[in-house]
């Protein structure tokens, strides 16, 4: 076959889940960004990025039916699996190749092809662009399917997977040296023009109708941006983190400030989501970002994540300088043991309340969140967080702030642990909390080791009854108080991966 288009979906989340503080206000970079590099490798084949998450499926259905793609590819979260699924019909009714991406893709990339005929491909790659042009290539037969990073096919013996390096070692620029010779700088700078105008105009109108409170400037566009990736969590990562390649990369802060500039001439943006989960993680890229700070660049806004125990008065001073007017924290808990429990010996509540005050007292917004029913939780424990969550409003520290009961990701530490007994035994042991339900546990392997559709109440059920000496009505009542508390007081609030149904009124 010849490809000459292409449709890249971001599925939106399925019907029935409760939303995030900031869905539909940021854009699914990663669609815009796979197909700069297609236009970029390809420029024969017509390429659309479109998000599911602020278009209607009547749209997206007429837009397959018209476009008629020779390939769709979608990117697939844990909560738009269902949506994908229906993508991926739709592709092949009209004939297209169907390839999944993105995070649930990857965790769940063997499964998926087993069980759905509809998907011919799947992309386990951090970094896809290389690997969906490269596929390109490969059904266009310039090369063979087995020389196509991070990707999963059948083949008479099986699921076949390339594990091959996802950005091609001659796309890599430099010889080493700092910031992991600016691996990241092989992805060029998004065209955010291969979005449709409507898209952005709807992330602007969300944005400004949730937080454009927040600002005395004019918002003229909001974007997202990604210019490094991973986390120092490498050898403590948060036990409920789906993010599976922690390992530092970067691009050069000229390529930063490239990205910026072209974005605020495209799609006239003045607000940035780094996406780099967490920017506190290399204060010194940070630092070499600051200094590379051109003078003609206007005043961007952004807003980054950081980790309470890695936040410093320095780190701060450092936000300022960039231009951060709000930061993304995964507070998780109030409740000291529980933070250590949930993420490692430097978190504690009193760490958790320094970090909110330095920012404070920098006048950076905070955009916080917090994960019910850790192992061992107990109903003192939920008490603490949800005095903590009181004591973060009371204080006015949040643009927003999010409760959840712990969702365990099987792509991450407690997703795994249900997934492994003697794994789950042995931590329980070396970390002096209890398991409740060892039948249950045992049972776990195999009422989610084989299924690709993934009830994400019934797995947090589960892994409640299993861990959490706190009861599930307990924690969503918690997760009630403290949204409740919250919204009254005028912070903006939600609580992802959790069915509307299950969490009631909100
Ligand atoms: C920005 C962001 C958002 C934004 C934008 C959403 C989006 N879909 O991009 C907002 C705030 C809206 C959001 C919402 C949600 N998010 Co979010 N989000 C992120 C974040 C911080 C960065 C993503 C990003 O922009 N990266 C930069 C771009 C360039 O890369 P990318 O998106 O990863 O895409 C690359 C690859 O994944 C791959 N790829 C992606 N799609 C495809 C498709 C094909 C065909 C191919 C070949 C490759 C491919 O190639 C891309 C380019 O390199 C990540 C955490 C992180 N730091 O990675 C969490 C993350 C992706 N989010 C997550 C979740 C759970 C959600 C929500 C479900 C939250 C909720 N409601 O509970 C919603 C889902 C909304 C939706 N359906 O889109 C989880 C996903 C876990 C999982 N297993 O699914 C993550 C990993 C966070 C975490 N720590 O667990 N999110």
């Amino acid at each position: 076959m010849k490809v000459r288009s292409v449709l890249l979906v971001n599925a939106g989340s399925d019907a029935d889940v409760s939303s995030i503080a900031n869905d539909g206000t940021f854009p699914a970079l990663g669609v815009v960004s796979l197909a700069t590099v297609l236009r970029r490798d390809h420029p024969d084949v017509d390429v659309i990025a479109i998000d599911g998450q602020i278009t209607p499926m009547e749209e997206i259905e007429r837009l397959i039916a018209d476009f008629d793609p020779d390939v769709l590819g979608v990117g697939v979260l844990a909560t738009s699996y269902g949506n994908a699924l229906r993508l991926a019909e739709l592709g092949k009714d009209v004939g297209a190749v169907t390839v999944f991406g993105n995070d649930q893709a990857t965790a769940m990339g063997e499964r998926i092809l087993k069980h759905r005929e509809g998907v011919d491909y799947v992309c386990a790659a951090d970094v896809g662009e290389f690997a969906l042009s490269a596929l390109v290539s490969a059904l266009d037969g310039e090369r063979p399917i087995d020389s196509v990073p991070e990707l999963l096919y059948r083949t008479p013996d099986g699921i076949g997977h390339n594990r091959l390096p996802e950005i091609p070692p001659d796309q890599i620029r430099g010889g080493g040296g700092a910031f992991q010779s600016m691996v990241l700088d092989a992805i060029p700078v998004p065209d955010r023009t291969l979005m449709p105008d409507a898209n952005w105009n709807r992330y602007l109108d969300n944005y400004l109708n949730r937080y454009g409170g927040f600002h005395d400037e004019e918002v003229t566009g909001v974007t997202t941006m990604n210019r490094a990736r991973g986390c120092a969590r490498v050898k403590s990562p948060c036990h409920f983190c789906g993010i599976m390649d922690l390992s530092l990369r970067f691009s050069s802060p000229e390529m930063f400030w490239n990205d910026v500039r072209t974005a605020q001439e495209q799609i006239s943006a003045s607000i940035f989501y780094e996406a780099f989960d967490s920017m506190s993680s290399s204060p010194r890229w940070v630092k070499a970002v600051v200094e590379a700070k051109p003078d003609d660049i206007g005043e961007p806004k952004f807003f980054v994540y950081t980790q309470a125990a890695e936040t410093t008065p320095r780190l701060v001073e450092m936000y300022q300088k960039l231009g951060v007017y709000r930061v993304n924290m995964g507070l998780e808990s109030g409740d000291t043991q529980m933070l250590k429990f949930l993420k490692g010996p430097r978190d504690s509540l009193e760490n958790n309340q320094r970090a909110c005050r330095l920012f404070k007292e920098a006048g950076i917004l905070i955009h916080g969140s917090l994960v019910l029913g850790g192992p061992g939780e107990t109903l003192e424990s939920l008490e603490n967080t949800v005095r903590f969550g009181r004591w973060l409003i009371d204080n006015e520290m949040m643009a927003s702030l999010e409760a959840q009961p712990l969702y365990p990701d099987f792509g991450a530490l407690t997703g795994k642990w249900m997934m492994n007994p003697d794994r789950a035994r042995q931590v329980a042991q070396e970390r002096g909390f209890e398991i409740l339900d060892e039948k249950l546990l045992d049972l776990m392997p195999s009422k989610y080791g084989s299924t690709d559709m993934v009830d994400f109440d019934e797995v947090s059920k589960d892994w409640c009854k299993i861990f959490s000496h706190a009861t599930w009505d307990e924690l969503i009542d918690a997760t009630h108080t403290i949204r409740s508390y919250a919204e009254r007081c005028g912070t903006v609030t939600g609580s992802g991966r959790i069915t509307q149904a299950t969490l009631g009124s909100f």
